[in-house]
């Protein structure tokens, strides 16, 4: 899968370069094409800074710089995003969408108070959020977007860390997990989970994950029950 990023501070995608998604670049299973918005400016000092119509508020990425650098990398099998508190709030569902998709990511990382709406107008196909808050740049998102997506590509994740039954996948959260040792500071590891009876562990598994679900995530909880009702 190939992804161009485009941001005013491409460094702190050397965060992706670690661990799992490090790995799956090496390997060429995902390849990201970070692209510096201010090597388009064509302003003499090289700004990307803008004043905002109707005042207030601070500033605004340039439209110029922007417009170059996405058209610089858009193509016929590009999907445009602009990662933005105002964007379709991000699920496991959408990032299995995205990676099913078959197109190019291009992922547009905003600064400042955000970007020139005729540029969402011309130029972006989709807007989307990681979650209701707001961040200084669009980074953070995009690298979570990037990470979220990746896990779908294939041979990225080991077998053993399969996307099949993990949280979300089957609307709920996931239960408690335990390593070694046995006892840990005066803790045992729940007695059924060493009996080797795998559809005991099974049936404590989902009982646990809907004890966890109903607690902490009502919503969550109501939608899985409305599912099992229709299936
Ligand atoms: C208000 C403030 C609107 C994504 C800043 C737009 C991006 C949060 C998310 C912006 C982001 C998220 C400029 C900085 C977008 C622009 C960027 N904050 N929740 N900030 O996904």
């Amino acid at each position: 899968m190939k992804i161009d990023v485009l941001t005013l501070f491409p460094q702190m995608f050397s965060a992706l370069n670690e661990s799992i998604i490090g790995k799956a670049q090496e390997k060429g299973l995902l390849s990201i094409n970070l692209v510096n918005i201010r090597d388009f400016s064509l302003d003499k000092n090289k700004r990307c800074d803008d004043y905002s119509y109707g005042g207030g508020a601070g500033m605004l990425m340039s439209t110029q710089p922007l417009f170059d650098a996405i058209h610089s990398v858009k193509g016929e099998n590009s999907h445009v995003i602009y990662l933005s508190p105002k964007g379709k709030l991000l699920t496991q569902d959408k990032v299995i969408e995205l990676s099913k998709m078959g197109k190019d990511l291009v992922l547009v990382c905003g600064h400042y108070e955000g970007i020139d709406e005729r540029i969402i107008e011309l130029c972006i196909d989709e807007e989307i959020s990681v979650g209701d808050y707001v961040l200084t740049g669009g980074e953070l998102p995009a690298m979570t977007l990037i990470d979220a997506v990746s896990r779908y590509i294939p041979g990225v994740l080991g077998n053993s860390e399969t996307t099949s039954v993990e949280t979300f996948s089957n609307m709920l959260l996931e239960y408690p997990q335990y390593t070694r040792p046995a006892v840990f500071s005066g803790l045992s590891v729940p007695e059924v989970l060493l009996s080797g009876n795998h559809a005991e562990v099974d049936n404590w598994r989902l009982e646990k994950s809907l004890e966890l679900t109903q607690k902490r995530r009502p919503d969550l909880y109501e939608k899985y029950v409305k599912n099992s009702e229709n299936t």
